[in-house]
């Protein structure tokens, strides 16, 4: 039989086949034996409730461990923590190199003032403007809406709203909110217990968040990653411009002209020059 699995504890898997819930073993002789099972994966399981093969994957996430995300909810706070566009375009450029399709989702804009307000509104333009789905977390009915036939992931930082945001779209979730971090909830077993909700016609995992993130791809992947750049790019002098130190670059010309959001080019030459 296949199915999917949309849980692990520990060595055991629930995985779902035609909306019966099997509970399975991932021993047995896995013909793929390097691979551990992840939530997510399409699985064949044997009489005897044992996992014997593991479909090839789209992708394969490792924290949270989640195989075949379809999108990242990237749940981002702008205020407690402050809004961290940095950590945003660095977000954008991870998925974009795992093929998983970004959804920005703006917490706590109740606690801005008007002024603030006004800011983030700009900012929010610009990214919808240059491609992406971004919504406010008070957009429940938008926000449902994209969970339709996909798996999808919330990510962000601890205490950006992720788990209250979950709980908000189906209240009989009980999630845990104000959890305390990854790092200091070792003992609690939580890192090993995976799950995927069934939302709004869609598969959802709340992850435990992270304080920090870093970039391991190729610079290239980076630029790749910098989507609006991609517009320009035909009329920098060379055609493998890194919009950095080259004279005759469209990319600067558009930053100065403010078309292309200053943070977002400062953020790329960070990236780039680890
Ligand atoms: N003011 C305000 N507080 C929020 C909002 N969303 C979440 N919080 C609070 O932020 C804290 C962390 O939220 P939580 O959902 O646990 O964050 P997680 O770590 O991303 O799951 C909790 O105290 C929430 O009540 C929001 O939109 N506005
Ligand atoms: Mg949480
Ligand atoms: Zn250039």
């Amino acid at each position: 039989m296949q199915g999917k699995i949309i849980k692990t504890v520990s060595n055991s898997y629930t995985v779902l086949v035609q909306k019966k819930a099997y509970l399975c073993e991932g021993r047995g002789k896995l013909k793929y034996e390097k691979r551990r099972p992840r939530v997510g994966d399409n699985v064949v399981i044997d009489e005897n409730n044992r996992i014997t093969d593991i479909l090839p994957r789209k992708n394969d996430l490792i924290r949270p461990a989640i195989a075949n995300v379809d999108q990242a909810y990237l749940i981002i706070s702008l205020k407690h923590p402050n809004l961290d566009l940095n950590l945003l375009d660095k977000l954008l450029v991870l998925v974009a190199y795992h093929k998983i399709e970004p959804i920005i989702v703006f917490t706590k804009g109740d606690l801005l003032s008007s002024l603030e307000k006004k800011e983030i509104i700009k900012i929010k333009t610009y990214y919808q403007k240059i491609g992406y789905q971004v919504y406010l977390n008070d957009e429940l009915d938008k926000i449902k809406k994209t969970f339709k036939g996909k798996i999808g992931v919330f990510t962000g930082q601890t205490g950006a709203g992720k788990s209250t945001l979950l709980n908000r779209i189906d209240p009989t979730l009980h999630l845990d909110t104000n959890e305390i971090s990854y790092s200091l909830n070792r003992g609690k077993n939580t890192t090993t217990h995976v799950e995927l909700l069934y939302l709004c016609g869609g598969w959802i995992a709340d992850s435990p968040g992270f304080s920090s993130v870093c970039l391991p791809m190729a610079k290239e992947h980076i630029k790749d990653g910098m989507i609006e750049f991609e517009n320009y790019k035909e009329k920098c002098e060379y055609r493998d411009c890194t919009h950095t130190h080259e004279q005759d670059c469209e990319v600067k010309r558009q930053v100065e002209k403010g078309t292309i959001l200053k943070s977002r080019y400062e953020n790329y030459r960070k990236f780039i020059s680890r």
